[in-house]
């Protein structure tokens, strides 16, 4: 058995005080004297879905003007697997537009975002979301989170039955505390506690002070990793018999955080550990967050994630104290190949005849720019749309299971609101991603959405002179070493250092089974684009019959000198 933390985390004593996530959050909401929340609750917060941020572009203007920072929240809303009914989408569109800052942003997690929120209007946002019937709890916070499945159902039974386990999972690990509905959904306030007849709170996975940190579950459907099954903390590979369901190959211990100048923190890939039934997969998925949750690291939280338990355990400790826990072994793993972890856009057909549009989003950031009116084109298309939409893994859309009377109509609105933008962008632009930086993430280093469209467009250039513009290369930014857009399964990742200062990470496998290693420090946009430049003419005259650009940076000896990251493998078993 372990033995008790003595020195725990800050965190870790917030969440033991919190009577279930309650702290005084619905104090801190009814205090009208400040736009913040008090310092315990913004910790709280998360586990209920937001997070307190201040406009970073007005934060040096208002210090200076002796005025508070300029607060405001981000909420997130969880939609496991990524699937959402037109309603949803309608409700939060008009959210985004009442209570937020008019636009809508889709994650990396297949989750939204509404940024620019006021602590006023906290409530009420939360509580629509919760009336389309997403919710909020859980999306953030030390808990498992959005739980990610393959957006394209091409193979429509299958990725039904697949999307059906993530959903079951989800909801399988979802908080139970009551403190959610008392403070967002109810509206008699906080929960009256008179001795003799208060109603106990409980969470029988959780426990009171439920996970040392983040946990985070994605289920990929070969041959698509669009949601970079090897990033998460537990992963399921689908294994199919000619398209019906066989199970899972289970994957633990990935994870891309890492902090500047700390090298005991490190990017690392997931491993696979054997095959599971899909009827196991509950039981897989309780036993490694229970496991997590009794042995992760309580008192640092830069090393609280799975990913160290197993490297400071070994993977063999790991093996016999999942399979305790199981009750049970997990059979061999079974072939499987993966052969990206972009999207797929413009319309393809699924084997029940049914018809699915990937949309480009650039960055997730969907707003109306004159030519280019995405947010009400969506609302448009959500009028009238007959199936669902998806987000991906990769901050875009999917017009899912479209009948296919409709896809002229559809067409028709998606050209008319600027919303074809994938027909004419490049393949790198398409294959691109960053984090949300500035001005609202706070732990930006650098400018992440508001820059890279830009310098894809510079790197488009360069390419175009080698004769590469119709190359597929994956490229993605973040602002920070935190790996929001898990930029070290790119084969470009630029990681923001500093005001327009970024370490320049080359040669993941284009399929995210291969992380990248950082090639140069603290480079400026014109470096970056001599470096790259150098290396595409080097690709043109060297490059085998369609080999990927990280693959060949690798073969061609280019990473010889760069260290891979972390004590991790870098390469899947
Ligand atoms: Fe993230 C923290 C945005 C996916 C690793 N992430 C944050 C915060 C909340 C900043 C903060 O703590 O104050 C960012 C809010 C920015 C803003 O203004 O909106 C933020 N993360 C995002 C999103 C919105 C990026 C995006 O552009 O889409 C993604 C939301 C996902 C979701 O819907 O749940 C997002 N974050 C990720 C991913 C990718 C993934 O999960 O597949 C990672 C890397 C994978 C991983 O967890 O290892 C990621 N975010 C982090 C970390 C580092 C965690 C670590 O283990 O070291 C932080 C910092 C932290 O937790 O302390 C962080
Ligand atoms: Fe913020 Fe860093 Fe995540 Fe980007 S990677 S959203 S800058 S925490």
């Amino acid at each position: 058995m372990k033995k008790p933390d003595t020195n725990l985390s800050p965190v870790e004593r917030i969440k033991a005080r919190s009577d279930f996530l309650r702290g005084t959050l619905v104090a801190s909401l009814a205090d009208s004297a400040t736009g913040a929340l008090a310092e315990d609750d913004t910790q709280l917060s998360k586990f209920h879905g937001f997070y307190q941020q201040d406009n970073r572009d007005l934060r040096e203007d208002r210090r200076r003007r002796l005025l508070e920072p300029d607060y405001q929240f981000m909420i997130r809303a969880r939609v496991p697997g990524g699937v959402c009914t037109p309603g949803q989408w309608l409700k939060l569109d008009e959210i985004a537009r009442l209570w937020a800052n008019g636009t809508l942003r889709l994650t990396t997690r297949q989750a939204f975002q509404l940024h620019g929120v006021l602590k006023r209007d906290l409530k009420n946002s939360i509580r629509a979301i919760n009336d389309s019937l997403l919710d909020t709890i859980a999306a953030c916070g030390d808990v498992n989170r959005n739980v990610m499945s393959s957006a394209v159902p091409e193979h429509s039974a299958l990725h039904r039955e697949v999307h059906d386990l993530a959903r079951a999972v989800s909801s399988h690990l979802t908080p139970r505390t009551t403190a959610y509905h008392e403070i967002w959904l109810s509206d008699g306030g906080p929960r009256q506690r008179v001795a003799g007849s208060a109603v106990p709170d409980a969470e029988p996975l959780y426990g009171p002070v439920y996970l040392p940190r983040k946990f985070k579950m994605a289920f990929a459907v070969p041959p698509r990793n669009d949601v970079d099954v090897f990033a998460h903390d537990l992963g399921f590979i689908a294994i199919a018999d000619k398209n019906v369901l066989a199970g899972f190959n289970v994957t633990v211990g990935g994870g891309m955080g890492m902090t500047q100048a700390d090298p005991a923190t490190y990017p690392r890939l997931a491993e696979v550990i054997g095959f599971c039934k899909p009827e196991q997969v509950l039981a897989v998925s309780e036993a490694v967050l229970t496991l997590q949750r009794d042995y992760g690291d309580r008192t640092n939280r830069k090393h609280a994630r799975l990913k160290y338990t197993i490297d400071d355990r070994g993977l063999d400790w790991f093996r016999a104290e999942f399979e305790r826990r199981l009750g049970d072994s997990l059979a061999a793993a079974r072939p499987w190949e993966f052969s990206d972890n972009g999207d797929r856009y413009g319309w393809q057909e699924g084997d029940d005849g049914l018809w699915h549009l990937g949309l480009f989003i650039e960055n997730g950031r969907i707003a109306d720019h004159p030519g280019a009116e995405h947010l009400s084109g969506l609302r448009e298309i959500a009028k009238r749309l007959e199936g669902e939409i998806r987000l991906t893994p990769n901050q875009n859309l999917v017009l899912a299971n479209v009948p296919p009377a409709q896809r002229a109509d559809i067409d028709a609105l998606v050209r008319a609101h600027g919303l074809d933008g994938f027909r004419q962008a490049s393949p790198l632009r398409l294959h691109a991603m960053a984090c949300v930086g500035l001005p609202t993430c706070g732990l930006a280093m650098a400018e992440s959405e508001r820059y890279l469209p830009e310098l894809v467009g510079r790197i488009e250039a360069s390419m175009a002179g080698h004769g590469l513009g119709r190359e597929a290369i994956t490229i993605r930014m973040t602002g920070c070493p935190n790996g929001c857009a898990r930029p070290y399964l790119a084969e470009i990742g630029l990681v923001g250092k500093g005001p327009g200062l970024y370490d320049l990470f080359l040669g993941a496998a284009f399929d995210g089974a291969r992380l990248n290693r950082k090639y140069r420090e603290s480079v400026r946009e014109n470096d970056v684009l001599d470096l790259l430049d150098e290396l595409f003419g080097a690709f043109v005259s060297d490059r085998k019959t369609g080999e990927h650009f990280g693959d060949y940076l690798l073969r061609a000896g280019f990473l010889d000198d760069c260290a891979a990251p972390g004590p991790g493998r870098d390469v899947p078993l």
